[in-house]
């Protein structure tokens, strides 16, 4: 990853632990359970894509009235919903997995009901901070509710809820190529495309500005699960995965091929780059978050 991006990921990843109670405050906890599995979840060593990305576009197209540390505080909201579901996807209702981030998953050490817990323990703490960071940022065309309303529409049933239901009913089906996008355009592609929103949000983007972000991180979304396809038949020790989880089920890789899904990757970013034409340089970075996610290894 390019320095700018990846002192970003660092700057997530000491804030993500504030945001959560401490230890020691975990062990005054009556709740000790539930805090340490969403202590366990959202700290697990993940790439802090979505973050990046709400930091990364709020500082493309914010000014000197950017509040940084709220900005942050979203971003790493943003990241909550993720590993809130990662949380819910591993459980054994759904992908039963085993393995995730390279270590044991949350039900597997937690058991099912405190996972559970947690999964929505995270996505509580994601609204109460959007609610409290959003509410006093210095921004004339958003409103928190905006923010709000965009955040739970990424997560409900026209977002990863509905992605992950379809995904669901379609297991052991021939998909086609129309429905695979949509599922994962959905389950995958909403979080992406909320992340951006968010970022864009914060710095009061002008609406081509916020359209231009929506067309990228779209296309970028799409294209990240069609490389998360590619890597899922590779080694655990790779993807931190457990191996082939997406075995039995219809992939962009067994619909396409191995040639025909990085193509497709390889396509849809670079409409994810052409979005970005009429923002200049100021959006290079995002130029460059497309690459990390065209040569990713993990
Ligand atoms: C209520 C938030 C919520 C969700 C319910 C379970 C569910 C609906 C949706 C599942 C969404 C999901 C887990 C999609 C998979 C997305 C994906 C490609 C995950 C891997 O992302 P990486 O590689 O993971 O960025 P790291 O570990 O690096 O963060």
């Amino acid at each position: 990853m390019v320095a700018v991006l990846t002192a970003r990921r660092e700057v997530v990843e000491g804030r993500l632990a504030a945001l959560l109670p401490s230890p020691q405050q975990e062990a005054q906890h009556q709740a000790k359970q539930v805090s340490a599995a969403m202590r366990y979840a959202l700290t697990a060593p993940g790439k802090r894509l979505r973050p990046v990305l709400t930091l990364t576009t709020a500082e493309m197209l914010g000014d000197r009235r950017l509040d940084r540390a709220a900005v942050l505080d979203i971003a790493c909201a943003v990241e909550m919903v993720h590993a809130c579901s990662l949380i819910l996807d591993d459980l054994p209702m759904m992908d039963d997995a085993s393995l995730r981030r390279g270590q044991p998953t949350s039900h597997r050490v937690f058991g099912e009901a405190t996972a559970v817990l947690a999964a929505f323990g995270l996505l509580n703490r994601a609204f109460a901070l959007v609610a409290e960071r959003g509410a006093h940022l210095r921004i004339d065309r958003y409103t928190v509710e905006d923010l709000l309303h965009h955040l739970s529409t990424a997560i409900g049933t026209d977002g990863l809820i509905g992605g992950q239901a379809l995904d669901l009913e379609g297991r052991g089906q021939a998909l086609g190529l129309d429905r695979l996008e949509y599922i994962h355009s959905h389950k995958t592609g909403a979080l992406f495309l909320c992340a951006a929103e968010l970022g864009a949000m914060v710095a009061d983007a002008r609406r081509r500005e916020l359209a231009a972000v929506s067309r990228y991180a779209k296309n970028l979304g799409l294209a990240f699960q069609i490389t998360d396809d590619l890597l899922d038949d590779e080694s655990p020790a790779v993807s931190g995965k457990d191996r082939g989880q997406d075995a039995g089920h219809q992939t962009f890789v067994t619909l396409l091929g191995r040639e025909g899904a990085r193509a497709l990757a390889s396509e849809l970013l670079d409409f994810a780059v052409a979005s970005l034409e009429g923002l200049g340089r100021r959006a290079d970075d995002l130029r460059d978050l497309a690459e990390v996610v065209r040569n990713r290894r993990r």
